[in-house]
């Protein structure tokens, strides 16, 4: 009996290597190092119906991610020329994007106008 609760542990514990190891193996190459998602220059977040900074810097190719703390909906448009539409972002929502272009990128709310901000994007040095 004694032999056989051994034997049982001992097939056991080699199982639990073998998923172990599978386990490792395929998590490995879930995760390709090819599809990183952009660094995070900056992160603005909304809340109580701010944005918060209201003014956010960065340097060009850089990403802004926008998180919404609040507890209701909100979206970000961006004054013409810069055709930029966030969509609804709902509580807990997130949106990144990688600006390409310097200059001043003036954003609101649509569903609230009075929230308002911008994201400086600055020139190569
Ligand atoms: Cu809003």
């Amino acid at each position: 009996m004694r032999s056989r609760t051994r034997l049982a542990t001992a097939v056991f514990l080699a199982l639990a290597t073998v998923v172990m190891v599978a386990a490792s193996c395929s998590s490995k190459s879930a995760t390709p190092s090819e599809e990183e998602p952009p660094a995070i220059a900056a992160t603005v977040h909304i809340a109580d119906g701010k944005f918060e900074p209201r003014e956010t810097e960065i340097e060009i190719g850089g990403s802004v991610m926008w998180i919404n703390d609040d507890v209701v909906g909100h979206d970000l448009k961006f004054l013409p020329p810069n055709k930029l539409y966030s969509g609804v972002m709902k509580p807990g929502g997130v949106w990144i994007h990688t600006f390409t272009s310097a200059g001043t990128y003036d954003y609101y709310c649509d569903f609230h106008n009075t929230m308002k901000g911008s994201v400086v994007v600055r020139p190569a040095p």
